[in-house]
């Protein structure tokens, strides 16, 4: 039997999350985490464990047939296959920061100087795109430490909170790209393939719009019923029942997560009672 395979990071963070998400859309995995291979029992899925720096080379090579990679490694590695799917999690930023002393004006700042990286694809993109000539110092780790060594001028590196630039001295002075983990993939799979991938995304998506949603219970007088129902319309449109005591509905309904604090508010306003909230496990949509 066919079965489609998958690489993931090995050790580092995304390779839990990748492990998580498969699990909750019910691929078991024998705990493999630590092996280079494993089968699911479950699920027609090989798992591939590597560096995430791999990824896109075995994908574009066909080791892999799909993988799960930080969008600034793909984008640096410049092959030829597309974003199946963006994964929403491990979000970070890749900046260009500089020795927070130092005045910048603008990205003419690093005309002539010399930063340190270790993505210098993607920042020669972006210091050709504004007409910069730099010297790229290419460098594998602790990138930020660079200018306080005197080995560059200024760093492009990966920014999350921001607090390893400031303990280093730095500020972040150019947002380059937005980043978060995306699936990657070929668009050549056979047929079978491509229904085992179409399967697995849309288990994925259940889960992700699951843990993105809330089932919410509430009471609601029936004269303020209509404007109730329209903050909350749900999936298709609220249950509505009455309650046993007259002029009062039970309204049941799907709240997304964003906006949630915001509209128990408003329901509250317009006076909902006994407002009950419950994670949702798996939402079909
Ligand atoms: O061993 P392997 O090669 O597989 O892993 P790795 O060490 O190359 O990568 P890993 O596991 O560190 O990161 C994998 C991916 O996670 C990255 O390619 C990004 O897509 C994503 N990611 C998200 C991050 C961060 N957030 C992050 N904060 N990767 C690295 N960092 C580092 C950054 O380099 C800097 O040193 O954290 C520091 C900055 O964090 P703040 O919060 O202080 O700004
Ligand atoms: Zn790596």
């Amino acid at each position: 039997m066919e079965k489609l395979k998958i690489a993931i990071q090995k050790s580092g963070r995304l390779s839990e999350k990748s492990v998580a998400i498969l699990r909750e859309a019910g691929i078991a995995m024998p705990n493999g985490e630590r092996k280079l291979i494993s089968v699911s029992p479950t699920f027609p899925l090989e798992v591939l464990y590597l560096r995430d720096d791999d990824i896109p080379q075995y994908v574009t090579d066909r080791v892999a047939d799909i993988g799960i990679v930080g969008e600034n490694v793909f984008a640096e590695k410049g092959v030829d296959i597309s974003v199946v799917e963006r994964m929403g999690f491990s979000k970070c930023r890749m900046s260009l920061a500089i020795p927070k002393q130092q005045e910048y004006e603008g990205p003419q700042y690093f005309e002539g100087r010399k930063i340190a990286t270790s993505y210098p694809v993607i920042l020669k993109r972006f210091l050709d795109e504004k007409g910069i000539m730099a010297e790229i110092h290419e460098i594998s780790g602790s990138v930020e430490i660079a200018p306080g060594i005197g080995l560059a001028e200024g760093i492009f590196d990966i920014v999350s909170s921001g607090s390893t630039l400031i303990s280093n001295g730095l500020k972040e002075v150019e947002v380059v790209m937005q980043s978060e983990a995306v699936m990657i993939g070929r668009d050549d799979l056979s047929e079978r393939k491509r229904e085992i991938l179409n399967d697995l995304l849309f288990r994925m998506r259940s889960v992700r719009a699951a843990a993105n949603n809330k089932y919410i219970l509430l009471n609601a007088p029936n004269n303020k019923l209509e404007q109730i129902i329209a903050l909350i319309p749900g999936m298709k449109s609220p249950t509505v029942m009455p309650l046993a005591e007259s002029g009062w509905s039970s309204v049941h309904s799907v709240l997304s997560e964003d906006q949630f604090w915001q509209i128990i508010g408003e329901l509250r306003n317009l006076g909902a009672q006994g407002i009950l909230v419950i994670p949702i496990e798996k939402m079909i949509v």
